[in-house]
C-alpha cells in the first residue's frame, strides 16, 4: 500500500549535522522516494497548527521554543507503508526508551530534542502535508 508522510528533521538534527545520516536511512529503504524537501525556520503560527493537539500541555511552550530555535528540514516521503515505516526508523518518542538502531535510540537523550517527526496516520499525514507544503495536492 503506497502512502505518503510528512517528516521533519528537527533543529537538533540540523545543528548536529545528522541530516545526511537520517535522510540516508530513509533513502536506503527500498522503493521509498522523497517527493518534496525544504530547509526552513518554523514560526509560531505554523507550529501551532502542526502541534494543535498539544496546545496547553506542560511541554508545549518549551517544545515551540525548541522547534523554532533553528532551521528544520521538512520532507514528504512516499512509498510502501511509509507512515508506519518512518515511525519504526524513528523509534519511540523518548530516546532513552528507544532501541539501538532507531534514529532516536542511536542519537537522542531527551524527549524534547528527539531529532525527527513523522506523521502517525494517513489522516495526520494529509493534514500535516497541507500545512508544510500547501502547493502540492
Ligand atoms: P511523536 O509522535 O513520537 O513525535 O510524539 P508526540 O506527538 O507525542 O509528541 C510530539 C513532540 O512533543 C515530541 F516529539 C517531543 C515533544 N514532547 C515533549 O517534549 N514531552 C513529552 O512529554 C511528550 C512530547
Amino acid at each position: 500500500m503506497s502512502q505518503r508522510t510528512l517528516v521533519l528533521l528537527k533543529p537538533d538534527a540540523v545543528k548536529r549535522g545528522l541530516v545526511g545520516e537520517i535522510i540516508g536511512r530513509i533513502e536506503r529503504k527500498a522503493g521509498w522516494t522523497i517527493s518534496a524537501l525544504e530547509l526552513r525556520t518554523l514560526d509560531r503560527a505554523i507550529l501551532e497548527q502542526h502541534y494543535a493537539e498539544h496546545v496547553g500541555r506542560d511541554f508545549y511552550e518549551p517544545l515551540v521554543a525548541f522547534m523554532s530555535s533553528g532551521p528544520v528540514v521538512s520532507m514528504v516521503v512516499e512509498g510502501e507503508r511509509v507512515i508506519e515505516g518512518v515511525r519504526a526508523l524513528a523509534g519511540p518518542t523518548d530516546p532513552i526508551a528507544a532501541p539501538s538502531g532507531s534514529i532516536r535510540g542511536d542519537f537522542g537523550t531527551i524527549t524534547r530534542e528527539n531529532l525527527i517527526h513523522a506523521s502517525d496516520s494517513e489522516e495526520s499525514a494529509e493534514r500535516e502535508i497541507k500545512i508544510f507544503f500547501p502547493g502540492i495536492s
